[in-house]
C-alpha cells in the first residue's frame, strides 16, 4: 500500500523502468506472492504506455529463486562463495579495502560504478570514494557508453545533455539522420517518434553497416563500412558548402572556428568519401539534399560512430554538419546523443565519473572543489584529482590497484579485451560486488552483497532527454536484502574515521537527494530547483533547474505579493536557443579529419567484427539472462554475416564459427543475412562463456572520451569442425 502526495491509499505505484535511458513509465500492482505486475501507465509521455519486452518482465528479477537474498563471502576453507551474515560480510570488505589503504596508499584502493543506479547511488558512490576512501580511482561504465557524444558536446556547445530536446520535437522537424543507432531493438517505443515523423512528411535517414529493423524504416539507408563515420560527415560538409547549402549568418552569429573546419571537410572529397566508406556519392548527394531542405532538421548518434577510437572527432564531425547548415540551438533543431542506461544521463552527472564533482562539476576547478567539499563538509584540498578512465583502472588492477569495491557493472561481460580484464580482476588483493545478482563479475568477488531493485527502493533516474523522473517504492524488498546507500552508509561507519560519518551518508534517498541538490547548486547541470515533490507532481522537470534566489531583505516598502510559484524554476526542455553554454555564447567548430582503425583488416586477420545489441536481452545480460520469456527470444549468441562470406567459408545457418582477433577467440552459430555487409560480421555482447563477443573487441582508446573501440576490430572467421 502506497500512501499518495495527499495522504490517499492506493496499491498503484506509477513508476519507471529498471532498464534503458527511454525509463519508460510503467504501474506496478501488488500480484500474488508477493511480487508485482506491470500494466500500462498512460500519463506520462516518452512512452504512452508502450514498454518493450524487457520492461514487461522485469519484475521476474525481483523472484528469490534467481536473485540474491544473502550476503556471500568467500570461504578460506573450499574458496567458494558461501552465505554470511550482513555484519560479517561488511566487516570483512571494510577490512579487505582498508588493509589496501594501509599497505599501498589510498590510490590503491579503486571503485567502479555504473550508469544505471540512480541518481542518488552514483552521487553517493562519488562522495564515498573522494571521502571515504580518499581515492581518485573511480571510474563507472559509463565510460563505455556515451562518453565521446559527451566529450565533443562539451568541446562544441559548452555542456553535454544527450537530447537538448525533448523527444517530442523529432516528429515536429523536416529530416532526421540517425548514426549508429537502432531502436527498433533497443528502445522500441521510441519508434513511434520516427513513425510519426514520416507520417508528418519528414525523412528519416539511417547510417548503419546494417540493414537494421530500424533502417528499414528509413527513407534511405546509408552501410558505410564501419569505423568510417567521420569521413561521411565530412564528404556530407564537404557537399554542403559545394552546393552553396551553408547558413553563412547563423555560421557568423552563433558559431566560431569555421574556417579551419571548412578547409578541412574541402579536402574530403565525395569520391575519395566514396573509398573509405562505401557509400555511393549519389547517396552522399541525396543524403545533403535531404538534411539542408526542410526549415528544421536533425542529427542523433548512438553508440556506432561513438564506440570508436576516434568517437569524440566523429561526433564532431556530424555537429559540424549541423552547424554549418544552422541546425543547432534553434527550433527543432539540432544534435542529440541517444544515452543508453537507465540513468545514463543522471549517473554521469553527480561524481562517480573519474574527473568529476556533483552537479557535472570539474574536479580540477577550484571553485567546484571549495563547493563541494563545503556542502560535504570536507577541507577542499583534501579532495583528490581526477583518476585513471574505466578500461585504464580495470588494466592497473591486481598492479597500482589491488583492492576493488564494484556496484552496478558486469566488466567479465562488457569490457572490451574481456579475458585480459577477467584476469586482471582474478588477481586483486580483494573484490567486494554489490549487485541484485551472482553475475559473472559477482562469481569472482571476496564478498558480494545482496542490494534492493528499482521496485523495491525509491530514488530518482535522469532520462535521456534530461529529463529527471521519480521511481518509487511499489513493494518490500525480500529479508536478507538492503540497499546500495545502506551499504556505503555502513562502510563510511566502518571505514570512515571523522566526525559523525552516519550523518554524512544518509540512507534516505530524500535526504540524499536535498544534499545532491545543494551539491550541484551553480554547476552545469543545477538540480537544486528540483525537489521528490515537484517530481511526483510533475512527471519530471528537465534539468538544468536552479533553485529560486534567496528573498532580498526588503529595504523598500514591499512589491505587490506575487503567485506563489511564480518564482519556482519551470526547468529546461530545450537548451541553447538563445546563446550556447561556451565562454562567448557560440558553438564551436571542431576541425577534424579522417583517420583510419585502431586496427585495420589485414591477411592474417581480413574481417571487421562489430558488436551491439539485440531487442530481448540487457547489457551484460546479468539480469534478462535471468528471464525465461527472453531468454525463450533470444537464447545465446550468434555470427552475423553475409551470404558471400558464409559461401566462401562454406558454413550453413547455425553452424558453429570461431571468430579471432589478436584477443582470443569466441565460437557461435552462424546467421547468414543480407542485412550486414560481406566485409563485416556481427555479433551481440550479451552473453558470457564461449560466445563472449568482448573476448575479441580491442581496447584502442580515444584520446578524449578514453572510449574503447568496441565497435570495430579486425577478425578472422573460421568453421568448427564438431
Ligand atoms: N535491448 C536492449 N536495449 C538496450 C540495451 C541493451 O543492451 N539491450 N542497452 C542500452 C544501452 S546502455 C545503450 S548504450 C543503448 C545502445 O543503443 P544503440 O546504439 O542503438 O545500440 P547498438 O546495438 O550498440 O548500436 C547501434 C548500431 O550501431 C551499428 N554500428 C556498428 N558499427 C557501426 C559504425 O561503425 N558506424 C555506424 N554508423 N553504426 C555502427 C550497429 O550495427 C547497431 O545496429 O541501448 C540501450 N537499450
Ligand atoms: N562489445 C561491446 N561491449 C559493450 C558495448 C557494446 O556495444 N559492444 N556497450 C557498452 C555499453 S554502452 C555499456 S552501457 C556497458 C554495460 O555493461 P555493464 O556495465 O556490464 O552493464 P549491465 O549488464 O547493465 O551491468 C549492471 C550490473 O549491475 C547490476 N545492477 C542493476 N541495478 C543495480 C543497482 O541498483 N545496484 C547495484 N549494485 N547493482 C545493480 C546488474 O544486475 C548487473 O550485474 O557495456 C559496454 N560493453
Ligand atoms: S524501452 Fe527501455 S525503458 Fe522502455 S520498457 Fe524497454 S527497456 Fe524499459
Ligand atoms: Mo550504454
Amino acid at each position: 500500500m502506497r500512501r499518495t502526495l495527499d495522504g490517499m491509499q492506493s496499491t498503484v505505484t506509477p513508476t519507471h523502468c529498471p532498464y534503458c535511458a527511454l525509463q519508460c513509465g510503467m504501474n506496478l500492482t501488488p500480484a500474488p506472492g508477493g511480487t508485482v505486475r506491470v500494466s500500462e501507465r498512460a500519463d506520462f509521455p516518452v512512452n504512452r504506455g508502450a514498454l518493450c519486452g524487457k520492461g514487461r518482465t522485469a519484475p521476474a528479477v525481483l523472484d528469490p529463486g534467481v536473485r540474491l537474498t544473502s550476503p556471500l563471502v568467500r570461504s578460506p576453507e573450499t574458496g567458494a562463495l558461501v552465505p554470511a551474515g550482513w555484519d560479517g560480510a561488511l566487516d570483512r570488505i571494510a577490512e579487505g579495502l582498508g588493509r589496501t589503504r594501509t599497505g599501498y596508499g589510498a590510490d590503491a584502493v579503486g571503485v567502479f560504478g555504473g550508469g544505471g543506479l540512480t541518481n542518488e547511488k552514483a552521487y553517493a558512490l562519488g562522495k564515498f570514494a573522494r571521502v571515504v576512501l580518499g581515492t581518485s580511482q573511480i571510474d563507472y561504465n559509463g565510460r563505455f557508453c556515451m562518453s565521446s557524444a559527451a566529450a565533443a558536446g562539451i568541446r562544441a556547445f559548452g555542456l553535454d545533455r544527450g537530447l537538448p530536446f525533448p523527444l517530442e520535437d523529432i516528429p515536429r522537424t523536416g529530416c532526421v539522420i540517425l548514426v549508429g543507432s537502432n531502436p527498433a531493438e533497443t528502445m522500441p517505443p521510441a519508434l513511434r517518434y520516427f513513425a510519426e515523423l514520416k507520417e508528418n512528411g519528414g525523412t528519416l535517414i539511417v547510417v548503419d553497416p546494417r540493414r537494421t529493423k530500424t533502417a528499414e524504416q528509413a527513407d534511405l539507408h546509408l552501410a558505410p563500412r564501419p569505423g568510417t563515420d567521420l569521413a561521411l560527415a565530412l564528404g556530407l560538409l564537404h557537399l554542403v558548402v559545394a552546393e552553396g547549402r551553408t547558413d553563412e549568418a547563423y555560421i557568423r552569429e552563433r558559431t566560431t572556428g569555421w574556417e579551419e573546419t571548412r578547409a578541412a571537410a574541402m579536402a574530403h572529397w565525395p569520391e575519395y568519401v566514396e573509398r573509405i566508406t562505401g557509400v555511393p556519392v549519389p547517396l552522399l548527394r541525396e543524403t545533403a539534399r535531404l538534411f539542408c531542405e526542410p526549415e528544421a532538421a536533425m542529427v542523433l548518434t548512438a553508440r556506432g560512430p561513438e564506440q570508436q577510437a576516434k568517437g569524440t572527432d566523429t561526433v564532431g564531425a556530424w555537429i559540424n554538419l549541423c552547424l554549418a547548415t544552422g541546425r543547432a540551438g534553434r527550433p527543432l533543431s539540432g544534435y542529440g546523443c541517444l544515452t543508453g542506461q537507465g540513468n545514463g544521463q543522471g549517473g554521469r552527472e553527480h561524481g562517480q565519473k573519474a574527473d568529476q564533482l556533483p552537479g557535472y562539476r570539474k574536479l580540477t576547478d577550484p571553485a567546484a572543489r571549495r563547493h563541494v567539499a563545503g556542502v560535504w563538509g570536507v577541507d577542499p584540498d583534501a579532495l583528490p584529482g581526477p583518476g585513471r578512465s574505466a578500461y585504464e583502472l580495470l588494466d592497473a588492477l591486481g598492479t597500482d590497484i589491488r583492492s576493488l569495491l564494484l556496484m552496478g557493472s558486469n566488466p567479465v561481460v562488457s569490457a572490451p579485451r574481456a579475458a585480459h580484464v577477467e584476469e586482471r580482476i582474478r588477481s586483486l588483493d580483494f573484490l567486494a560486488v554489490c549487485d541484485v545478482v551472482l553475475s559473472e563479475t559477482a562469481a569472482l568477488a571476496d564478498v558480494v552483497l545482496p542490494v534492493t531493485q528499482w521496485a523495491e527502493e525509491t530514488g530518482t533516474t535522469t532520462n535521456l532527454e534530461g529529463r529527471v523522473l521519480l521511481r518509487r517504492r511499489a513493494l518490500p524488498a525480500p529479508e536478507g536484502v538492503r540497499s546500495d546507500l545502506e551499504v556505503l552508509h555502513e562502510l563510511a561507519a566502518r571505514l570512515g574515521g571523522g566526525p559523525s560519518p552516519e550523518k554524512r551518508f544518509p540512507t534516505d534517498p530524500e535526504e540524499v537527494f536535498e544534499e545532491l541538490r545543494r551539491a550541484s547548486a551553480g554547476g552545469p547541470a543545477d538540480y537544486s530547483g528540483i525537489s521528490y515533490r515537484r517530481l511526483a507532481e510533475e512527471n519530471g522537470v528537465f534539468w538544468p533547474c536552479p533553485a529560486p534566489e534567496p528573498e532580498p531583505t526588503p529595504v523598500a516598502p514591499a512589491p505587490a505579493p506575487v503567485a506563489a510559484d511564480s518564482a519556482v524554476h519551470p526547468g529546461t526542455p530545450r537548451l541553447f536557443l538563445d546563446r550556447f553554454a561556451t565562454e562567448d555564447g557560440r558553438a564551436r567548430f571542431a576541425p577534424v579529419a579522417h583517420r583510419a582503425n585502431a586496427e585495420e583488416p589485414d591477411d592474417d586477420y581480413p574481417v571487421l567484427l562489430t558488436t551491439g545489441r539485440v531487442v530481448a536481452q540487457y547489457q551484460s545480460g546479468a539480469q534478462t539472462r535471468r528471464v525465461d520469456e527472453l531468454n525463450a527470444a533470444a537464447p545465446g549468441p550468434f555470427v552475423e554475416l553475409h551470404p558471400r562470406l558464409a559461401e566462401r567459408l562454406g558454413a550453413a545457418e547455425g553452424d558453429p564459427l570461431a571468430v579471432v582477433s589478436r584477443r582470443g577467440r569466441a565460437v557461435a552459430p552462424a546467421r547468414i543475412t543480407t542485412a550486414i555487409r560481406p566485409d563485416t560480421v556481427f555479433m551481440p555482447f550479451h552473453w558470457a562463456g564461449e560466445g563472449r563477443a568482448n573476448t575479441l573487441t580491442h581496447p584502442a582508446l580515444d584520446p578524449t572520451s578514453r572510449m574503447p573501440e568496441f565497435k570495430v576490430c579486425a577478425v578472422r572467421v573460421e568453421t568448427v569442425r564438431s
